[in-house]
């Protein structure tokens, strides 16, 4: 493969594969190095059992292609890993992307080389290759979090990381498990462990709140329905705040009856997922508006809990609903009404260590043959720490983002020119149906990257005022909300040592595709030719 071209993209989840479609089809040479050993980024890693999506399939799949979305048969509302992995893979296949993909390498360092304007890229492989530009595709959520627990690594027993886990299937049948975390992969994955381990302990130090996935198989009508819609689908979900096409209650959540305030909650019940947060326009602005979804959500929960002291520590106490990603399940609550599950609550008995056969708490001691860790990730920011990207003046940008990361539309940095991250912090980026978003930067970055061919320029870089102007917009928006609230991981406080800083834009998918089309049409305005 050509170790000059015009562009290495780093990833090759949904934002890499279309940035290497999208860039070749402008004519562009591209490279793609890939750590897995497959296409599908983080659908290609979380494999645990009950990973599924929690945005509908129809929504959660490419627009660029009209032939791509006629063709492809989603069999689910919400798609398995699986499923997601197999869409993925025809993607790649279908538009002869892995020509192109470096396979099993990741990508250890990008450094700017300011005379000529390139960058030199190099791999773990041993590779060195140079390129006009570097787009970073790797990812929000993709890099582990692993707790520092005591003697966690003196556990004789298997220990799984969700975001790590064998392609092979893991059977638990007959085992002491033992689940650490309780977010959303924590929450997929119970149920499914439960329903194999003889006896299964969760280690939950926060509860959170858990939304069922409202999962039904998709009849042919259905698909025959959203394929002939699949155009107005798209232009809605381009405009809406999270990037599907449901838009929330025209009304505040205080301005309607008690009745119809529920009505509104029991159809967002009813469809499942994640939305439920986005059911009314002030919920996440709005405390007492937040607290009419808060305790409609816990009249549903609590009827699903045999035990009312087991509902209470599942009940969320120290944060909005909302203010943390919503968790969806299936039949997560139920499960703790099985004799084989048992709840340890970390508030009241912290781990103590974990030692070859078993974890122990402040309290009690718990006999283990396997060790699921659901523990999350270091987001944002820890997957860009691991490559060594070094911009002008040898300042890598691990330095330049110290105080929390510092970008223009999220898409560039001073400093840093000709290089791009894709759905990063800064953007609307977990916030939003991930798929669309990487497009919706893909195709932003292309035609960057065309406007300064036109130019006939060397490159582009973001200014320092319109960066200092972003982040500022970004903490007064997220200020704005009750979002900044919750100890989540949108703020880092997830990981010790990151400073707290709200990394997306919380304004809405639609206002910040207008707000990134406003600035090309102005001419790239905020960024400089160099
Ligand atoms: O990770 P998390 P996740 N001792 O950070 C606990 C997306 N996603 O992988 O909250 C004990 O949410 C931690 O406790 P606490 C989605 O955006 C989507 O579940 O820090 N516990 C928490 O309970 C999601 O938000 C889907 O007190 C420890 C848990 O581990 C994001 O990924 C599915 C601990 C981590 O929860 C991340 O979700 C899966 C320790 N030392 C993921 N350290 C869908 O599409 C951490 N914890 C449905």
């Amino acid at each position: 493969m050509p170790a000059q071209v015009d562009v290495v993209v780093v990833g090759a989840g949904f934002a890499g594969l279309y940035a290497l479609h999208r860039l070749r089809g402008a004519g562009l040479s591209v490279r793609v190095f890939e750590a897995g050993d497959g296409v599908g980024g983080v659908w290609y890693w979380n494999r645990y059992p009950g990973a599924r999506c929690d945005v509908e399939s129809v929504d959660y799949s490419y627009s660029f292609s009209e032939e791509l979305q006629q063709e492809w048969d989603w069999t689910e509302k919400y798609a398995t890993q699986p499923e997601i992995l197999a869409y993925i893979n025809h993607v790649a296949d279908r538009f002869d992307l892995r020509r192109d993909i470096t396979f099993g390498t990741r990508v250890t360092e990008m450094v700017l080389d300011e005379a000529a304007m390139r960058w030199t890229v190099r791999t773990d492989g041993g590779e060195t290759v140079t390129a006009q530009y570097v787009i970073t595709a790797v990812g929000p959520l993709s890099n582990a979090n692993i707790p520092a627990i005591a003697g966690l690594d003196e556990f004789t027993g298997p220990i799984y990381h969700t975001s790590s886990w064998p392609h092979e299937v893991v059977d638990f049948t007959g085992k002491r498990v033992g689940v650490i975390g309780t977010g959303s992969s924590g929450i997929q994955t119970i149920p499914r462990v439960a329903e194999q381990a003889d006896v299964l302990h969760v280690f939950q130090r926060s509860a959170n709140y858990s939304v069922p996935a409202g999962n039904v198989p998709l009849d042919e009508a259905t698909r025959r329905e959203h394929k002939a819609n699949y155009a107005e689908r798209r232009r809605l979900s381009f405009r809406s705040g999270g990037g599907s096409p449901h838009q929330a209650h025209p009304k505040s959540a205080l301005d309607v009856s008690e009745q119809e305030r529920r009505d509104a909650y029991e159809t967002r019940w009813e469809l499942g997922g994640v939305l439920f947060s986005k059911t009314f326009p002030d919920q996440m602005t709005d405390l007492a508006s937040n607290d009419t979804a808060r305790e409609f959500w816990e009249e549903k929960v609590r009827a699903v809990i045999e035990d009312p002291e087991i509902a209470e520590l599942l009940i969320p106490k120290d944060h909005a609903i909302g203010t943390k990603r919503i968790c969806t399940d299936s039949n997560y609550y139920q499960t703790f009404n099985r004799d084989n599950v048992n709840l340890v609550n970390l508030r009241a008995t912290p781990i103590d260590s974990i030692d070859a056969t078993g974890v122990n708490t402040t309290a009690e001691r718990y006999e283990l043959d396997a060790l699921v860790l659901a523990t999350g990730f270091d987001a944002m920011t820890g997957s860009l720490d691991k490559v060594n990207i070094v911009g002008r003046g040898g300042q890598t940008l691990k330095q330049a983002w110290a105080a929390g990361p510092q970008t223009y539309l999220g898409l560039g940095s001073v400093g840093f020119p000709n290089y791009f991250n894709l759905t990063g912090p800064g953007s609307v980026s977990v916030l939003a149906n991930m798929v669309l978003h990487s497009e919706l930067h893909v195709d932003w970055v292309a035609d960057c990257i065309e406007y300064v061919a036109r130019q006939g320029a060397l490159g582009i870089e973001a200014t320092e005022p319109a960066v200092a102007d972003w982040v500022r917009q970004l903490t007064d928006r997220a200020d704005a909300t009750l979002m900044p609230t919750a100890n989540s991981w949108y703020v880092g406080a997830n990981v010790p040592g990151r400073p707290r800083v709200f990394m997306p834009f919380v304004g809405g998918f639609g206002v910040y595709g207008e707000i990134i089309a406003e600035v090309a049409a102005a001419g790239y305005k905020g960024f400089e030719l160099v």
